[in-house]
């Protein structure tokens, strides 16, 4: 009671749209409450000088966190050029070296979304890959959940769905190995090398294989268009824990709160330069 009376009060103090937003919370005590998430998000890279901090401004509109891990003897970089663009006058630019030890990252994430099962997210961007290099196992992008993981189990795994060079090099196919799934495979067309490619991934949320809905769209071409899960289902999880012993439960509310893009992982001994362009993403009921 003595709660409810202050949230109330926060409410009846902090005008009319934070009211709205507090009803729901006031309402069932009980009730799974999904945080309010941004549902748009669009960045191609321009900047007043090419500084890279200034994709990260204090105010957390851009971009939320720079990945960048180094495997033994590697040497990421990531940098903000006008050597190559697809939008404007600039685009992100990665030297990737890969490696799994530990294992390479050159990305930068976006945060704050709250896409849930029933709603469609869809993810847009330019890519170019300046490499004729087998891309073997190369993740190019991750939609993930890290409160979507047990916190009394060690090592978060940030469930969720990425994009994934399959097929034994580059044919770009939807992986779902972090949720318990099969990877997507497409290998009708190969990826593009030294041009821009526009790579469209729409998803409608589900960790059911009967209702999730998975698309990718490459230069306009559809090459996957499949049902299957994509979301982390708590059963699928807890089996796979409970096969090593370990009982995990999945914590509630499930939704995916982050996006990241660029070489998010590089396993293979792969040296690879790309460009990144364009990113656009939308969440819709
Ligand atoms: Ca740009």
């Amino acid at each position: 009671m003595k709660v409810t009376l202050q949230v109330l009060f926060v409410c009846l103090t902090a005008g009319i749209f934070l009211i709205s937003s507090c009803e729901k919370t006031v309402d069932t005590p009980d009730q799974v409450i999904v945080p309010e998430g941004i549902t748009e998000f669009v960045d191609d890279f321009e900047t007043e000088s090419n500084d890279l901090s200034l994709l990260f401004p204090p105010d957390g509109s851009r971009w939320t966190t720079l990945q960048l891990i180094n495997t033994a003897g590697g040497n990421n970089q990531l940098a903000l050029t006008a050597e190559r663009v697809s939008l404007g006058n600039q685009s992100l630019s990665i030297s990737s070296f890969g490696g799994n030890n530990p294992l390479s990252k050159t990305g930068i994430e976006r945060g704050g979304f709250a896409a849930v099962a029933g709603q469609t997210i869809t993810i847009e961007a330019d890519f170019y890959i300046d490499s004729d290099a087998n891309l073997r196992d190369l993740l190019l992008l991750d939609l993930e959940c890290c409160s979507c993981w047990d916190p009394t189990v060690p090592d978060n795994k940030c469930p969720g769905v990425r994009l994934l060079m399959s097929g034994g090099n580059d044919f770009l196919s939807i992986e779902r190995g972090k949720i318990g799934g099969e990877t997507l495979l497409q290998t009708s067309l190969p990826f593009p090398r030294r041009e821009w490619v526009h790579v469209v991934w729409e998803m409608t949320l589900s960790p059911d294989e009967a209702t999730g809905h998975n698309r990718l769209i490459i230069n306009g071409q559809e090459v996957i268009t499949e049902t299957g899960m994509n979301m982390p289902d708590a059963t699928i999880l807890a089996n796979a824990a409970a096969a090593e012993g370990i009982s995990f439960t999945l914590p509630e509310p499930v939704f995916y709160e982050r996006l990241q893009i660029g070489v998010t992982a590089n396993p293979r001994d792969l040296e690879v330069d790309l460009f990144v362009d364009n990113v656009r993403v939308q969440v819709r009921d």
